[in-house]
């Protein structure tokens, strides 16, 4: 029996969701949006490519939650788009909204769904998306370090000249201006980056700038954009997880997870290497951190924790 993707938000990462669910036969894909034809008409342009990429797979486009009915994963994308110049906070406000609703939704259609969460600001959209659902918090999950740490790996690749399959890292904390490179738990060829900087392979300072880089990552796209924000690397980093979850790999991936008690945090949701398997977030992996990562990680938190207060002024609810 073929699985079921269903996909809130029909937008610039839900169609690419969309089409690369289709391409890798993944599980049949609903298209869910308030905007029925943008949810229908990318459904059907999909579709119509089946023949020459030769996948086979169901797609719908549609603006009743009925039609998602017991997905097996569900990917929330609704929401607005930062403008240029927004920071990923001042959508909030809209956002939480907008995510009370397509909670509501998901707990009616598919309760026992694996739901992760791509709306920004993510580590705070992820708690509200779990906490207005109900759904267990193993199987509610932000989708962010992903993408951050591919853009890092991405950033070292391109200025070492190495091919970007053999650099391993983890971005790590929240999915904003704080996140966390953990540079000692970064690796070129399997050797430690902190090698390369020893033998000057690469300067500190080139590495602060990939770092900072890696933390605008967005807004860097925001602004070649202008309208929209990326979309190609976000729903890339969002397959991965559901493939994880669908076929049991138990991959270690950076993801915004529930802690509870893990690197000392409690009751917060932020980005940490997390196992995804067929029960979800099976469980969050505590790496060493040093003294400049650990203080760093702990500034990031703070700032999701600020986030995640501003969130239940809101809406009380959330508390
Ligand atoms: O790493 C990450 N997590 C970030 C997340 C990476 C990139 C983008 N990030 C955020 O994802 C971005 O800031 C947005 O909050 C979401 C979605 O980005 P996208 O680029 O796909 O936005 P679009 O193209 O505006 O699509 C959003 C769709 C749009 O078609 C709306 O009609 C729809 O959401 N929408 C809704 N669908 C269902 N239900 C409701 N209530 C709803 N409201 C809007």
């Amino acid at each position: 029996m073929r699985k079921k993707i269903s996909l809130i938000g029909a937008g610039q990462i839900g169609g690419t969701l969309a089409h690369l669910i289709a391409i890798k036969e993944l599980a049949d894909v609903v298209l869910f949006d308030v905007a029925e034809g943008l949810a229908k008409g990318k459904a059907l342009d999909i579709a119509q490519s089946s023949a020459i990429d030769g996948f086979d797979v169901n797609l719908l486009g549609t603006n009743k939650y009925e039609d998602t009915k017991n997905s097996d994963v569900i990917i929330v994308t609704a929401g607005v788009p930062r403008k240029p110049g927004m920071s990923r906070d001042d959508l909030l406000g809209i956002n939480l909204k907008i995510i009370k609703q397509v909670s509501d939704g998901i707990k009616n259609s598919s309760p026992k769904a694996f739901v992760i969460c791509i709306t920004n600001p993510l580590d705070v959209i992820v708690m509200a998306l779990q906490k207005y659902s109900g759904l267990p918090k193993n199987k509610v999950v932000g989708m962010a370090g992903i993408l951050d740490s591919s853009r890092f790996k991405y950033f070292l690749s391109q200025e070492l000249n190495i091919p970007v399959k053999k650099i391993r890292s983890l971005v790590l904390g929240g999915h904003g201006d704080s996140m966390v490179a953990m540079i000692d738990h970064t690796y070129i060829d399997n050797k430690p980056l902190i090698e390369f900087i020893k033998k000057g392979k690469i300067k500190k300072e080139k590495l602060e700038n990939i770092v900072e880089r890696t933390k605008k990552g967005g807004a860097e796209i925001i602004k070649y954009l202008e309208r929209g924000s990326a979309f190609y690397a976000p729903a890339a980093s969002a397959v991965e997880m559901a493939e994880s979850y669908l076929k049991n790999q138990k991959k270690e991936l950076p993801c915004a997870a529930y802690l509870n008690g893990e690197y000392g945090v409690k009751n917060l949701y932020a980005g940490v290497p997390v196992i995804i398997g067929s029960n979800g977030v099976e469980k969050v992996v505590e790496i060493k951190l040093n003294e400049e990562e650990r203080k760093n990680f702990d500034k990031s938190i703070k700032s999701v924790q600020e986030l995640s207060d501003a969130a239940v002024k809101i809406d009380q609810n959330l508390a």
